[in-house]
């Protein structure tokens, strides 16, 4: 069975847009899934510590018959690959950073994986790229994107 997953793409080092077209590539490449549409990119301020450099965001939608371990798996593996470096500080800057936002419509509350991503209700650069994507959506657990939209306005984004 096909699922389609959401991923959000993020980086404000190293080239930012290079980062995530490189990463668009590799999710191209996965075993036994399918590049199905990205969104537009968006620049935003860092949330979180603000002396780091800003943020470009995009989100891909993703068909794959990988399990969700597997697919956390992989996208950790194009992380690294990408040069990204585990550091101590939280909310740090990154090379790259690729979150499951959604799998099909699990809920997952695992230690690696909690799904939907807990953190995207109060994202603009998270819900604003999904939106472009499927702007119908519902959530696993009930909750409307579009809900969660006018809950979380667009102040701040840049489309590129
Ligand atoms: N801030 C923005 N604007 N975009 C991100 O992708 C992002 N990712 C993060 C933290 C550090 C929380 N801040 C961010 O992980």
């Amino acid at each position: 069975m096909m699922e389609r997953v959401y991923i959000g793409l993020g980086s404000n080092l190293a080239e930012p847009l290079d980062q995530l077209r490189d990463a668009l590539g590799a999710l191209a490449q996965l075993p036994q899934s399918q590049l199905v549409n990205v969104s537009s990119f968006y620049a935003s301020d860092p949330l979180g510590p603000p002396e780091q450099p800003r943020y470009v965001n995009a989100v891909a939608a993703l068909d794959t018959r990988l399990m969700p371990l597997q697919l956390l798996d992989a996208l950790q593996a194009i992380e690294l690959n990408q040069g990204r470096q585990r550091k101590a500080e939280r909310w740090g800057p990154r090379t790259l950073d690729l979150d499951i936002l959604l799998f099909g419509q699990r809920l997952l509350d695992e230690p690696r994986l909690k799904v939907p991503h807990y953190h995207m209700h109060a994202r603009p650069f998270v819900l604003y790229p999904l939106a472009e994507l499927a702007p119908d959506l519902q959530l696993a657990d009930g909750r409307r994107l579009s809900e969660l939209l006018s809950a979380c306005p667009f102040q701040g984004l840049e489309r590129l």
